[in-house]
């Protein structure tokens, strides 16, 4: 797995009245998580969706675990669901986040698209990549700190 903590990007700042309505403060940080899958995701089988689903719900145990650490702490949270781009944890607005646009512009990486979708092309995984996301009010080297603890202590995720 990767991930890696950045400021928020302009686009998630411009339009966070629409992403997050109810947050009383700005993004100060954003958690970029990017999970190797099984299967290239290029086509629609159930392979696909079965794969996508076993990583849905690793990182949204992932997401909650750092979530709730951070609200411990005072601080706003939100992990956004990787299937849709709505926000789990407080109530949604009229935009959804693209998984595949907040790691395209944070790690550089190119997209390219399938069917009618836009998909990462990452350098090692290609597009056997699963992106997902979680925004915070705390700076980043907080969410850094917050983020390896739980990543790096979570208990062994079975790959199959
Ligand atoms: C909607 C959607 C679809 C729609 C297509 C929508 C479309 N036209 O892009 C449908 C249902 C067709 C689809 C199909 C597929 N999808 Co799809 N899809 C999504 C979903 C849920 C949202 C994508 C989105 O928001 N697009 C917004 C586009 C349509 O809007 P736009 O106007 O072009 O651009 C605006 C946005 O980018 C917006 N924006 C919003 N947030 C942000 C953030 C930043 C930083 C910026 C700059 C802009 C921005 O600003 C732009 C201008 O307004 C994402 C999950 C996610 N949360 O990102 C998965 C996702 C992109 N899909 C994925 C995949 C794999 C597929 C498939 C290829 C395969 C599959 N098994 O699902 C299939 C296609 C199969 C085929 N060959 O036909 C994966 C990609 C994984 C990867 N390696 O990148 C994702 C990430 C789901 C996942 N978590 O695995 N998908």
């Amino acid at each position: 797995m990767y991930y890696s903590v950045h400021p928020p990007s302009d686009y998630l700042l411009r339009h966070q009245p629409r992403l997050l309505p109810g947050w009383s403060q700005p993004i100060a940080s954003m958690l970029v998580l990017l999970q190797p899958s099984q299967v290239a995701l290029v086509e629609r089988t159930a392979d696909t969706e079965h794969e996508k689903e076993h990583l849905r719900s690793h990182f949204l145990v992932l997401g909650g675990a750092i979530a709730q650490m951070l609200q411990n702490e005072g601080y706003l949270a939100e992990v956004f669901d990787p299937r849709t781009g709505w926000p789990m944890l407080s109530g949604a607005g009229t935009l959804s986040l693209d998984d595949v646009a907040v790691a395209g512009s944070a790690l550089g990486y190119s997209t390219g698209h399938c069917g009618n979708c836009r998909v990462i092309l990452h350098p090692s995984l290609g597009t056997a990549v699963y992106p997902s996301t979680l925004v915070s009010s705390a700076s980043v080297p907080v969410l850094e700190a917050i983020a390896h603890q739980v990543i790096e202590n979570q208990p062994k995720f079975s790959e199959n």
